[in-house]
């Protein structure tokens, strides 16, 4: 069925919202039984990439130059590291530092969202290690004292990490407390639920399987609508001096 042209996605100077819809996969380069849609990359000024890998049982992704930060949305994937398996089931997530030799191949039909980021040295600091974990053994805080709006930090806050991989749990009518202008930049694939996103000078209705995009400085506020929590999965560049080195 045809819907003339219609979608909610939408590609804008500081942000993009792109929705299923839209999706086109690829192939990227060592992937094997497994496709990529590409949601944000350098092409369109940002400092990282996202995208979202689907697996058929034995899939796998390919080589990257830089740090790779993998989720399981759905299915199961094994981690190999020098003969050592990892395995991550819904919801498992890895850290790989740049330069780290390893594979991900799925153990099922799966899908994974991937971030991909040069890593930006820090000279006080050792760069992070490896780090194998679930995001069910993460314990959440709440933002801004409000306890309706859980946060879960992925990656330890520390000086070594240049990014940040969050998930955000809002209970319906749960909203931003402020609209946020910041430098950093963000990667957000909605994991559950739905509601209403800020982006710039718009609204847009946002649901399950949208990704977004915000540019440094993009105005951003959040509210969850519906009548079950909303989830998402979100990036941030961070712990670095805007200037680059230090
Ligand atoms: O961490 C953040 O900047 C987060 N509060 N932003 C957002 O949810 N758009
Ligand atoms: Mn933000």
């Amino acid at each position: 069925m045809h819907n003339l042209g219609h979608t909610r996605s939408s590609h804008q100077r500081n942000h993009i919202l792109q929705t299923p819809d839209t999706f086109v996969r690829t192939t990227l380069p060592g992937m094997r039984n497994a496709s990529a849609i590409v949601h944000i990359g350098p092409a369109l000024g940002a400092a990282f990439t996202e995208y979202t890998a689907e697996f058929e049982l034995k899939g796998e992704l390919g080589d990257t130059p830089a740090q790779r930060f993998v989720y399981v949305m759905d299915g199961a994937v094994t981690v190999e590291i020098k003969g050592k398996r990892h395995e991550l089931g819904g919801r498992g997530y890895a850290y790989l530092p740049e330069g780290f030799s390893h594979r991900v191949v799925a153990k099922e039909k799966s899908r994974v969202a991937v971030i991909e980021k040069q890593y930006e040295k820090n000279q006080k600091t050792e760069p992070p290690r490896l780090l194998v974990s679930n995001e069910d053994a993460v314990s959440s805080h709440a933002l801004d004292g409000d306890s309706d709006l859980q946060v879960k930090c992925l990656l330890p806050d520390e000086p070594p990490f240049d990014f940040a991989v969050n998930t955000m749990v809002y209970q319906p009518g749960a909203a931003l407390s402020m609209v946020e202008m910041h430098v950093m930049e963000h990667g957000l694939i909605m994991l559950e639920g739905g509601g209403i996103y800020r982006l710039g000078d718009s609204w847009y209705p946002v649901r399950t399987g949208d990704f977004i995009w915000m540019g440094p400085w993009c105005p951003q506020w959040f509210g969850a609508i519906g009548k079950f929590p909303a989830k998402y999965l979100i990036y941030k560049n961070w712990n670095r001096h805007s200037l680059g080195k230090t």
